[in-house]
C-alpha cells in the first residue's frame, strides 16, 4: 500500500498586495494555489492508494469562496480517478463556534473524500488500513485523552495515523510557538511507535521526529523564516517501509545578511547594501528580506527615501523587496537622558510641553501623528 502525505497548504493565504495581470489573482494566493494542484497532479500521477492531508488546508476557519473552490476542484479530480483522501482539521481551520459548522463537512460531499474534524479520534477502513485521525484538538488534556483512545486494530494489515499537532522534544528542536497550537505530550512518540506510519502536520518544515512519524511541512512559504526549507510531499510505501520526499518549487524568500549600521550614515548604509547586494547570485522573482540593525532613526528615514532607487538598481527583478530593522537606542543630548522611543512615543511626549499658542494644540497632534503614520507606512508619494 502507498500513500501520499501532504499538510499546511494554507489555501486562501495572501499576503503580498500585488496582483498578477493575467488573472486578476493575488500573486502569493495564487502561489499556495498552484502549490496545491501540483501536490494533487504527483498524485494523479503517482496513484497512490491513498493521500492524506495533515491539517491547515485553508488559512482560516472562514476560508474565502476562491479558497473553497481550489480545494474543491482539487479533490474532485482525485475523486474522480478514484484516489481516496482523509483530510484532518488543523489549528488554522477550525471554528472557535461549534454552532458555525465547519467547511470539513462539505468536504464529504465528494465520493471517495473523508474528513476528520470534531476534535476527537476518528478511523475510517480502507480495505487492509485503518487510518487513525486526531483534528487539532484546542487542549492538551483533550490531546492526551485523544492519544489514550488511540487502538490500533489487530484485524488490518497497515494502522496509519494522521494528526494534527506539535511536537515538543527535550531538545527543542521542534518547539514553536504559535496562536493556537497545543503540543504532545510527553510518551506520544512512544505511541506513534505502534503505527506502520505517522503523518503530521503544523511544522511547516519538513521534519523526521521518528522512523515512520513524519512531518511533510507546508507546501509554500508562508514566512521569511520558512526561507531554507525544502517544500513538497511524502510518498509513503508502508509495506516495503520506504519513504520519498518530492519536492516542489516553492517562490524563493532570500533574506540579506544582517547589515550592522551602528553609526553609519546612510550613504555608508546604502553602499553596504550594494556590496551585499552583489553578493546575491539572483533575486528573480524572489522575495528578498533587507535587515538593518540598529539603524539611527534620522538615518533610516533619509534612507526611506532613497530605497526605491536602490531596489531598482541592485534588485531588480525581485518580486518584492521587504525591509526589516531595528533602531539603535540613541541617547538624548540633555535632560531626561533615556533611550528615545519610536517616533510617535516621542512626537506625543513633545507635544505634552511644546509652545502652541495661538494653535489648537490637540489638532496639531493629531495632523503630526498622521503624518508621522503616513512617512512610516510609506504613503508619501515618491
Ligand atoms: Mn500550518
Amino acid at each position: 500500500m502507498r500513500l501520499i502525505h501532504f499538510s499546511d497548504t494554507h489555501l486562501g493565504f495572501a499576503e503580498s498586495a500585488k496582483v498578477d495581470p493575467a488573472t486578476g489573482l493575488n500573486v502569493r494566493e495564487q502561489d499556495v494555489y498552484r502549490a496545491f494542484s501540483a501536490v494533487i497532479d504527483a498524485a494523479l500521477e503517482r496513484k497512490p492508494d491513498l493521500v492524506v492531508h495533515a491539517g491547515d488546508l485553508f488559512h482560516s476557519a472562514r476560508p474565502s469562496n476562491r479558497a473553497i473552490v481550489t480545494a474543491l476542484l482539487g479533490f474532485q479530480r482525485l475523486s474522480a480517478a478514484g484516489i481516496p483522501l482523509i483530510v484532518v482539521a488543523g489549528n488554522h481551520s477550525v471554528p472557535r463556534v461549534a454552532a458555525s459548522g465547519s467547511i470539513f463537512d462539505a468536504l464529504r460531499v465528494l465520493p471517495g473524500i473523508r474528513s476528520a474534524h470534531s476534535g476527537r479520534c476518528e478511523v475510517f477502513e480502507l480495505g487492509d488500513a485503518a487510518v487513525h485521525c486526531i483534528p487539532h484538538v484546542p487542549t492538551e488534556d483533550g490531546l492526551r485523552a485523544a492519544l489514550d483512545a488511540l487502538a490500533p486494530r489487530a484485524d488490518k494489515r497497515f494502522n496509519v495515523l494522521v494528526m494534527h499537532a506539535g511536537v515538543e522534544e527535550a531538545d527543542g528542536r521542534f518547539s514553536l510557538a504559535e496562536f493556537n497550537a497545543v503540543n504532545l505530550p510527553s510518551g506520544a512518540i512512544q505511541r506513534m511507535g505502534e503505527f506502520d506510519y505517522v503523518a503530521l502536520g503544523h511544522y511547516h518544515r519538513p521534519m523526521q521526529v521518528a522512523p515512520r512519524v513524519r512531518y511533510s511541512g507546508s507546501t509554500e512559504r508562508l514566512h521569511a523564516s520558512e526561507a531554507g526549507y525544502a517544500k513538497g510531499f511524502l510518498e509513503v510505501d508502508l509495506a516495503g517501509g520506504t519513504t520519498t520526499f518530492h519536492r516542489l518549487a516553492p517562490r524563493e524568500i532570500l533574506p540579506l545578511p544582517v547589515l550592522p549600521c551602528r553609526g553609519k550614515t546612510p550613504g555608508e548604509v546604502l553602499d553596504a547594501l550594494r556590496a551585499i547586494a552583489a553578493s546575491v547570485p539572483s533575486v528573480e522573482g524572489a522575495i528578498v528580506v533587507v535587515r538593518l540593525e540598529e539603524i539611527d532613526p534620522v538615518a533610516w528615514i533619509e534612507l526611506w527615501r532613497e530605497r526605491r532607487d536602490f531596489e531598482r538598481e541592485r534588485l531588480a527583478g525581485a518580486f518584492e523587496v521587504r525591509w526589516e530593522k531595528t533602531f539603535a537606542a540613541v541617547r538624548r543630548g540633555s535632560g531626561g537622558g533615556g533611550p528615545i522611543g519610536s517616533l510617535a512615543t516621542e512626537f506625543a511626549a513633545y507635544m505634552k510641553s511644546a509652545a502652541t499658542e495661538g494653535l489648537d494644540r490637540e489638532r496639531l497632534r493629531a495632523l503630526g501623528e498622521r503624518l508621522i503614520a503616513r512617512v512610516l507606512e510609506d504613503e508619501v508619494p515618491s
